[in-house]
């Protein structure tokens, strides 16, 4: 190439990166001018009037943005936009250069990556329509809720955007009581999964940016002051029932009951519609607590005027004595596993169905577990209620991973939304014991500042859950292992990853390991293991085989049993999950082989190991 060609093309280049670049800041200016901030989460969609619209969309791919910005990489207005969803089919003496009507179909809830080769890399803007029939009555409002889209969503109905929601794994809401009409309606949602590094997650991460809608769409109705919100749970004295509603519309009187307790409370809501409460439950009424071994749930119902929730809420205490944990009062041992949100088929794609939380937990109790670690952002709501139905703890996360932008205060906002969505959805859920903040991030100040905020921020939300993050391990000068993370001040539990016997050393360091700790916390090895392909067989010293992954287990439990004050285990992980970093042909091809499970369901031989283990412990109890 001559010296001119190539400064042209270096040109041309910056000239796109630094125009997607702005993209993104405009696209992010657009949000907040044009787009109505802030929603706020409705609690308890699942038990709500819902219409849903799951299903076949109509889909545009649009990797240039063609239906958004216009050609100096502008936004355009509304009308300019797909999101006026006009058609070219109709009227052809008028130029409109899309339609979605004839457009090919995604299925919502879905990852687009797995439902077409065409969408298996792509990252980038997919535009969805789909068209639905409504009625709205008189005295109520509507809103579309969104179990989850990755990452950035826009959604408008009837050519109008009601929201923009950052994030790919939390639900979210938008008001549409003054554009839904009655008869057909549009909704378009257009749905950006590019990564960028002040995102949350960043550009670098080890699973799969699956895009799309990824979970349920429902048009919730309510009256027109309806429960927004509510808290109802076991008072740390193990004798009261407390919590807090939250009226939008109006104020007024709330009254919540246990039935099968018999138990009632009134209350009036201050001029804002909040009303917290705390009454001793009756002398004679026995309370069975949510346990492993008895997840008892309650009916509850909290009613305010027109309005009225009926949820399923377990009740317990978890709080930490020295290096236990203690579950209503008792210590347990939380014998886990790691999983990531995949579905449990030979597709993999985002797990998002009652049927998929029911395989993979049910692969968990198969094991011996009591106890999941959601790995590394929220998983949809199925898998914390059938968590909660079957008595397994949860540790719920938000996808705070590796090298976040810890100095940008828009990157903080971003990761404290997230933490306000995945506690404001599962708060009620007796399943869930410790909200995690964080995995595997470097050092500093200004991430210790960072993420001492968000613990800050999780305790200030709900104060009766465990608060920590998935640290790292360290050495000391003496050759011992540890945690020196200044972290540890401020979480609830000494909890790391740890990789000896595949990133460090061989199975066999194991077996010299010295672990040692500088507070008395409950610790909790949030991940270990090592990769194997199903069925590929060798020696133990072989990566990658099932002798290996066999002998590695059984040293790393050699070791971990060794661990004083050992409160639990989150081996990585359930399943073999598609992971862009995993390039070794005919062993990875694009999947991490940590799992204990082939993507296929095969188990391996070092499932056996685990499950031995923890019947073991259990037999213990
Ligand atoms: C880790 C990460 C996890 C990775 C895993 C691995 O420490 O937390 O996301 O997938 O290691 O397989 O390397």
């Amino acid at each position: 190439m001559n010296k001119g060609a190539f400064l042209f093309l270096t040109l041309l280049i910056s000239w796109s990166v630094s125009a997607q670049d702005e993209s993104i800041t405009r696209s992010r200016g657009l949000g907040e001018k044009n787009v109505v901030p802030p929603y706020e989460l409705i609690t308890n969609v699942f038990c709500r009037e819902t219409q849903s619209l799951d299903g076949d969309w109509n889909v545009l791919v649009d990797p240039f943005e063609n239906g958004y910005y216009n050609y100096r990489m502008q936004p355009m207005n509304e009308r300019s936009t797909f999101f006026a969803d006009r058609h070219f089919f109709d009227n052809q003496r008028v130029l409109v250069e899309y339609d979605f009507a004839p457009a090919p179909t995604l299925k919502v809830p879905g990852d687009w990556n797995t439902q077409t080769d065409k969408l298996y890399y792509y990252e980038g803007t997919v535009w969805y329509r789909k068209v639905f029939h409504a009625e709205p009555k008189e005295g109520f409002r509507y809103f579309l809720y969104f179990g989850a889209a990755n990452y950035e969503t826009i959604a408008a109905v009837n050519g109008h955007i009601v929201g923009r929601h950052v994030g790919g794994y939390t639900p979210f809401n938008f008001e549409v009581t003054s554009l839904l009409k009655a008869g057909e309606n549009s909704v378009v949602v257009k749905v950006d999964n590019k990564r960028y590094p002040d995102a949350v997650p960043t550009v670098n991460s080890d699973w799969w940016n699956y895009g799309g809608i990824t979970r349920s769409v429902q048009l919730v109705s309510v009256p027109s002051t309806f429960i927004r919100d509510y808290t109802v749970r076991l008072g740390s004295d193990g004798k009261s029932i407390e919590g807090s509603v939250r009226l939008d519309g109006g104020m007024g009187h709330i009254e919540i009951t246990i039935p099968e307790l018999k138990f009632t409370i009134s209350a009036e809501t201050a001029a804002n519609g909040s009303v917290s409460f705390r009454k001793e439950l009756p002398r004679r009424t026995k309370l069975v607590r949510w346990s492993c071994e008895n997840p008892k749930l309650y009916e509850v119902t909290v009613s305010a005027g027109a309005d009225r929730v009926t949820d399923k809420i377990g009740f317990r205490t978890v709080e930490t004595r020295g290096s236990q944990i203690l579950l209503n009062g008792e210590p347990i041992f939380c014998r886990g596993i790691s999983i990531h949100e995949e579905r449990p088929e030979p597709s993999a794609g985002r797990a998002w169905s009652e049927a998929h939380a029911r395989t993979l937990l049910g692969w968990a109790r198969e094991m011996g577990c009591n106890f999941v670690r959601l790995a590394h952002y929220p998983h949809n709501e199925w898998m914390v209620r059938i968590a909660e139905e079957m008595g397994i703890l949860v540790w719920s996360e938000i996808p705070v991973y590796w090298t976040i932008n810890w100095s940008n205060p828009a990157t903080y906002t971003n990761a404290q939304n997230q933490l306000e969505e995945m506690i404001g959805r599962d708060k009620n859920r007796a399943s869930v014991i410790i909200w995690s903040v964080a995995n595997e991030t470097p050092r500093s100040s200004e991430r210790l500042r960072f993420l001492t905020r968000l613990i800050d921020r999780a305790r200030e939300l709900d104060p009766t859950r465990l608060v920590s993050a998935a640290m790292e391990k360290g050495g000391l000068p003496d050759g011992r292992l540890t945690v020196d993370d200044e972290l540890l001040s401020k979480t609830d539990l000494i909890s790391f990853n740890q990789y000896v016997g595949w990133y460090d050393g061989s199975a066999d360091k194991c077996d010299r390991v010295v672990w040692t700790f500088p507070v008395e916390k409950p610790v909790i090895i949030s991940e270990f293991g090592g990769g194997a392909l199903y069925g590929r067989h060798g020696s133990v010293t072989d990566r990658f085989t099932e002798e290996y992954l066999v002998n590695l287990y059984e040293k790393n439990i050699g070791m971990l049993s060794r661990i004083p004050g050992l409160a639990g285990a989150s081996p990585w992980i359930l399943k073999d999950f598609r992971s862009p970093r995993r390039l070794l042909p005919g062993i990875q091809d694009d999947f991490n082989r940590k799992g204990l499970i082939s993507e296929k369901g095969e188990k391996k031989d070092a499932f056996y190991v685990m499950q031995r283990w923890y019947l073991e412990l259990k037999n213990k109890d």
